[in-house]
């Protein structure tokens, strides 16, 4: 199927008053006389406008999960335990893909729900349909800021820290050994807008706790506990063209030639994906100059939660999926020219279930429209970006 063109250029000017300019410029550009293709966004995009008119069309219906097998790679979802029992959608799930990821469940605040006691059981549901339905298993995550329990602050002290975290990798990681693909060892650490020492997430409290320190113990507990899995640094924002992002990525490869110095058994870095408007009209270059050298220090690359949000662009619902479908298919194509992008997870499977729906809803109201199956769990313009970004990539 070939999508839609741009709609008219008075409709975007509408509806698209109060976006960045660097954003209406790029989408201009792809209409026709809208652009003059010297703006700064069509100057620094390395693949086409992702507004301009592109064929997604791919051959035959087989799922995203049989189309990245064939090329050595994996595709995956995240989902949360509960909406299993939504059997429309755990078909779906079964349907698409080759690896399932908890969107929740084996986070801390959902694993521990007292300091002496384990809750596995919507983890062990998970594993289990992933299991039955041959799908591979991530696990997500054993070190974040975010998702602590309650009790963790007033009960984690510098002096218990590092045993709670190594018992919690230990007893988590042990209980699962040889059934998960990678660990997300540690999540978004790096954060150097808060100016810490080497671009550190300084407000983590496992930072505050234990110093940089604690994501070498991390990485090696896991290793322990699991000799198999891939280790993985997951990190989230390292996409834009940004003075930020070019921040963040320095220091995120500052980070890991030293964890590999250092002997710390790191194997993989998670790009989490999340793209934002911004990134319509970035430079995908950049990120895969990023990766080259992520992949030159010996690690492997996996996008672990790829979404793309709507909120800015039009509530024409054509329009909304032809944008974000081909940034999907701009942002896959680039970073999966480099044969170390092993796996890719969208961060959810269908618009029915998505974290942006709260998170980063939009100002009509309309239902935000991020992932590759829509919320009556049919095949959009997205599934079929990163269909053909599997189809036209090379085999690992
Ligand atoms: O999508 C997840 C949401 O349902 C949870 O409430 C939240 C807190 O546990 O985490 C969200 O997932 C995040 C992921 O774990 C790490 N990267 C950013 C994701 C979106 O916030």
């Amino acid at each position: 199927m070939l999508y839609e063109a741009c709609p008219t250029l008075s409709k975007f000017r509408t509806v698209f008053a109060a976006v960045p300019v660097l954003i209406l410029s790029t989408l201009l550009s792809g209409c026709g006389g809208g652009g003059s293709g010297t703006s700064p966004a069509a100057m620094s995009s390395v693949s086409a406008p992702v507004s301009t008119l592109q064929d997604l069309t791919v051959n035959g219906d087989a799922s995203l999960s049989s189309r990245a097998a064939a090329k050595g790679l994996i595709y995956g979802a995240a989902t949360k335990s509960y909406l299993l029992a939504d059997e429309q959608y755990s078909k779906a799930l079964a349907a698409e893909c080759g690896m399932l990821v908890p969107e929740a469940e084996l986070k801390w605040n959902a694993l521990r729900p007292t300091p002496d006691t384990y809750d596995f059981a919507r983890a062990d549901a998970l594993l289990a349909y992933a299991e039955s339905h041959n799908m591979l298993f991530r696990g997500h995550t054993l070190v974040w800021h975010e998702a602590l329990p309650a009790w963790f602050q007033s009960t984690a002290t510098p002096a218990n820290a590092e045993q709670m975290l190594r018992s919690h990798i230990s007893t988590v990681v042990g209980r699962y050994a040889g059934r998960i693909h990678s660990w997300d060892v540690v999540n978004e650490i790096i954060e150097p807008a808060y100016k810490g020492p080497d671009g550190l997430r300084t407000t983590s409290p496992w930072y505050q706790l234990l110093g940089e320190r604690y994501i070498d113990i991390a990485f090696r507990a896991a290793a322990a506990a699991d000799p198999n899995a891939i280790l993985v640094y997951n990190e989230i924002w390292l996409d834009n063209d940004s003075p930020a992002a070019d921040a963040k990525r320095t220091a995120v490869l500052n980070l890991i030639r030293k964890l590999k110095a250092a002997g710390t058994p790191i194997h993989a870095l998670g790009i989490q994906a999340h793209l934002d408007e911004v990134m319509i009209g970035s430079n995908v270059e950049k990120l895969r100059a990023f990766i080259e050298q992520v992949t030159a220090l010996g690690l492997k690359v996996m996008i672990t939660e790829m979404d793309v949000r709507d909120r800015y662009l039009p509530a024409d619902i054509a329009t909304r999926d032809q944008v974000v479908a081909n940034l999907y298919y701009n942002y896959l194509s680039a970073v999966l020219s480099n044969p170390s992008v092993i796996a890719v997870l969208t961060w959810g499977l269908s618009d029915r279930y998505t974290w942006n729906s709260t998170a980063y809803p939009r100002g009509d109201s309309l239902p935000v429209r991020p992932l590759p199956l829509d919320s009556g769990l049919n095949r959009k313009p997205a599934w079929n970006a990163i269909a053909k970004a599997f189809d036209n990539t090379s085999s690992r």
